[in-house]
């Protein structure tokens, strides 16, 4: 059976057309190569509202031509992130894709569609929480103060009645802000919170939650005051427009079958032949 692709953080928009152009290699790659693919949010760095598809600005146009072509060729998920939040079911359904409204759970059987022969060894399922990430972030008062505020259904039907102009002024203003007063997102405070994913792991069941947001990528332990062996996997993110001197150009994914799990780099995409 095909591997299960995910990626999160590409940070799509008219700023980034570097990193654009290199998901856009990514999403081929992976159509030829995933059984499906989720978008664990984060795929937009601004998104207005689905109502934007209709008058798409260039940069949003090929950038649904290209997710489009991927959720015709496989199953594909997508999840909001903390900035592209307002994603919706009418993107979802434009990209031929499903829409993961909260946190889901995704099961790796061992065996797939093939019934298990009384030779098959069948290993136990395995179970991962999947998250923007974001809502772990729980000793960011402040980001969580302002996740409360545009995540109210009265204030987003509000915002939605505004037209796409207004909107989009508003979306800049909001970003150019927050680039100015949020502190670094290096900060420890800033980071997923142990006691917070221990939570919505045990509440889910699984043991390990794949998640993006902290652009720190690994393999992490939960700490947690109860025994069990927890941990999380952080996808990375993607940069490949503001990268500077020396360091390379940011972005990856993760592939996982029942024989395990791997996170790739961009060394591992081909070159546009
Ligand atoms: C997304 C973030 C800007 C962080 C506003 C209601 C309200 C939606 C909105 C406006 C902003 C998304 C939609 C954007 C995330 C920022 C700056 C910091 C830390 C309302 C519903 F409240 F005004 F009515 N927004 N945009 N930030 O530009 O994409 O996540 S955004
Ligand atoms: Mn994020």
């Amino acid at each position: 059976c095909e591997p299960v692709w995910l990626a999160s953080d590409i940070h799509l928009g008219p700023d980034n057309p570097r990193t654009s152009e290199t998901f856009y290699r990514f999403l081929a790659h992976a159509r030829n190569r995933a059984g499906a693919l989720i978008l664990l949010g984060d795929i937009f760095d601004v998104w207005i509202g689905d109502d934007w598809i209709r008058h798409p600005p260039p940069w949003l146009e090929l950038a649904l031509h290209h997710l489009r072509e991927t959720g015709q060729t496989l199953p594909m998920w997508i999840l909001g992130g903390n900035r592209d939040f307002l994603i919706g079911d009418k993107l979802a359904h434009h990209l031929d894709a499903r829409l993961i409204r909260d946190q889901c759970l995704l099961r790796i059987t061992s065996h797939g569609k093939d019934k298990p022969s009384k030779h098959t060894v069948t290993q136990p399922d395995k179970k991962f929480l999947l998250a923007h990430g974001d809502e772990f972030c729980t000793e960011d008062l402040k980001y969580q103060r302002f996740r409360r505020i545009v995540r109210n259904p009265a204030l987003q039907s509000c915002f939605m009645l505004l037209p796409l102009s207004l909107r989009t002024q508003i979306a800049r203003r909001a970003r150019q802000t927050s680039q100015q007063t949020d502190r670094s997102p290096h900060e420890a405070s800033y980071d997923v919170q142990d006691t917070a994913l221990a939570m919505a792991l045990q509440n889910s069941g699984a043991h390990c939650c794949i998640h993006g947001h902290t652009h720190r990528p690994g393999h992490f332990p939960v700490h947690t005051a109860q025994s069990g062996d927890l941990s999380r996997w952080v996808l990375p993110d993607w940069e490949c427009d503001h990268h500077c001197g020396r360091e390379p150009e940011r972005g990856g994914w993760m592939e996982i079958d029942q024989s395990g799990l791997v996170l790739r780099g961009l060394i591992d995409l081909p070159a546009r032949i």
